[in-house]
């Protein structure tokens, strides 16, 4: 794997060199560009700062999902490895609509999972959520990209699990976080969409492991990242 493109959020031990990282940018998420695209990496704890994406606003975004299936999981009765995708959607601090496996499309229709992959099987995106923004309404300030662990494994045991996020406008990737470590994680926050005080959608890493199997149990661990 191309090293530019790599993101272990779990291991510290990860290749990364200070000269790699911007300089100026809040220490709780370093960032590094790799063609146009910003590959984000967890630093140190810390409160987390902004480190926004496109400062004229994001309009169109969606979310990519993929993994692999077990190798020879035929074999030895591996069981089936079934991530999600999920936009969990606040007012303030308080949850709004989650659109997920079990609900496929927020109430205004604005925001939608693409289909449920309960294997990996496949190359590419396994999972797409798409988020029109123009379309939410006003009461709506902050949308969050989680990713869980439906069956429960970890994502350390998953092969090529990774996440994205792409501007509809441009249709360029603006940020990826490959999940090759993992431990005992079930759930991953990738970041936050949320409107300024000037009324632009922006994007703010987070890049935390949490232990979630279903989005439900990531509501309440998303506190620190609302206003
Ligand atoms: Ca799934
Ligand atoms: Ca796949």
């Amino acid at each position: 794997m191309n090293r530019a493109t790599r993101l272990n959020p779990l291991d510290d031990a990860a290749p990364w060199q200070v000269s790699d990282v911007l300089v100026g940018l809040p220490p709780r998420v370093r960032e590094r560009r790799d063609g146009g695209c910003a590959v984000h990496r967890v630093a140190e704890k810390g409160p987390v700062s902004a480190a926004l994406e496109n400062e004229e606003g994001f309009a169109f975004v969606t979310m990519g999902l993929g993994w692999d299936p077990e190798a020879l999981r035929w074999l030895g009765g591996k069981p089936d490895i079934d991530l999600n995708a999920a936009a969990l959607l606040f007012t303030g601090d308080s949850i709004a609509d989650v659109v997920y496996h079990e609900q496929l499309a927020s109430q205004d229709g604005a925001v939608r999972l693409l289909g449920d992959n309960t294997t990996g099987e496949g190359e590419g995106d396994d999972e797409l959520i798409t988020v029109d923004l123009t379309r939410l309404p006003p009461t709506v300030t902050t949308v969050c990209f989680v990713i869980t662990s439906y069956t429960g494994q970890p994502f350390g045991q998953i092969q090529n699990a990774f996440c994205r996020l792409i501007d509809g406008m441009s249709n360029t990737e603006f940020a990826r976080y490959e999940l090759d470590g993992g431990r005992g994680s079930t759930g991953f926050v990738m970041g936050k969409l949320f409107r300024s005080a000037q009324g632009l959608w922006l994007y703010q890493p987070i890049a935390e492991t949490i232990q979630a199997k279903h989005p439900v149990e990531a509501v309440h661990q998303l506190a620190p990242y609302l206003p």
